[in-house]
This record gives structure tokens, C-alpha cells and sequence, in this order.
């Protein structure tokens, strides 16, 4: 199996309710490695240079709104299969739909304030690792 990187971020809803460690338990537990990690506190052009993908989409603004509402934690995760398994671990995007036991299904309360979010393709997470981190900013993990 290939050894990934993916893109994580703990959103604001999370980081407020305290649930950073519990969910860097999750990733740890999965087997993946955090190899990169700050908090930020994200700007209006941050935040829709991110999702940019979903700027013509009815909830950009209100999603720019929440990613921005408060200090979110960017992290680098690697691992074996890591995109996808990160995203097993996250769940649905909607809370309800999310599978018992994922990190959106026990610490998210809705569609818009969901908890994390994780890259959807190898090409995503390249993206999005570059969005916030320089390379020297990378801690590639050999044990
Ligand atoms: P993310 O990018 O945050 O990891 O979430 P995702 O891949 O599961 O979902 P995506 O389609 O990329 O949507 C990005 C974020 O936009 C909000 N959203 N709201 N009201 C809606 O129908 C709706 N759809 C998406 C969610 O907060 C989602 O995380
Ligand atoms: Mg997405």
C-alpha cells in the first residue's frame, strides 16, 4: 500500500468545544501520523481561497462565515492510504448521515458546523498542504 499525505483541519466548532486532543486521538488511533500542524485564525480571503471549488454554491458565504468565526488547527497526516482513510474516520459531511463512531458523527452538530475537514483526492491534499504549509514546514516520519 502507498504511503500518503492528506490535509486535515480541525474547525472552529471543534477547537471551541475543546475536542483538539480527542480528535488527534482518532487520527493516531487510525494509524496516521501528524507530520505538520498549527493553529490559525483564518482570513475571509484564507478561507474562500480554500474552498474556492464551492464559491458558486448557496452556503459559500455561510461557510466562509464559520471557517473564519473562530481558531481553527491545520494539520499534515501520512499514512498507508492516508486521503482515504482519513475521510473513513471523518464520516458523511452531514453529521446524521455520518457512520457511529467517525469524528463528524460524535463531534460535529451539522451540515455547516461539521467538526474537520480532509482532502477528497491525492490531488486535493497536494493542494491544500501547499495552501498552508511551506515544505520545510513537513516532518517526514520515519519511526
Ligand atoms: P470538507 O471539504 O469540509 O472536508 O467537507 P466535505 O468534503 O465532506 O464536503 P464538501 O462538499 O467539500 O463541502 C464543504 C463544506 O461545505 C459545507 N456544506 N454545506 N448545506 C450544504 O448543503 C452543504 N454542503 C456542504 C459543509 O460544511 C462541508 O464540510
Ligand atoms: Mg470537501
Amino acid at each position: 500500500m502507498a504511503i500518503e499525505r492528506t490535509f486535515s483541519i480541525i474547525k472552529p466548532d471543534a477547537v471551541a468545544k475543546n475536542h483538539i486532543g480527542a480528535i488527534y486521538n482518532r487520527f493516531e488511533t487510525a494509524g496516521l501520523k501528524i507530520v505538520a500542524a498549527k493553529m490559525l485564525h483564518l482570513t475571509k480571503e484564507q478561507a474562500e481561497g480554500f474552498y474556492a471549488e464551492h464559491s458558486e454554491r448557496g452556503f459559500f458565504g455561510a461557510l466562509v462565515a464559520f471557517m473564519t468565526s473562530g481558531p481553527i488547527m491545520v494539520q499534515v497526516l501520512e499514512g498507508e492510504n492516508a486521503v482515504l482513510a482519513h475521510r473513513e474516520i471523518l464520516g458523511a459531511t452531514n453529521p446524521a448521515q455520518a457512520a457511529p463512531g467517525t469524528i463528524r458523527a460524535d463531534f460535529a452538530q451539522s451540515i455547516d458546523e461539521n467538526a474537520a475537514h480532509g482532502s477528497d483526492s491525492l490531488a486535493s491534499a497536494e493542494r491544500e498542504i501547499a495552501y498552508f504549509f511551506s515544505a520545510e514546514e513537513l516532518c517526514p516520519r520515519t519511526r
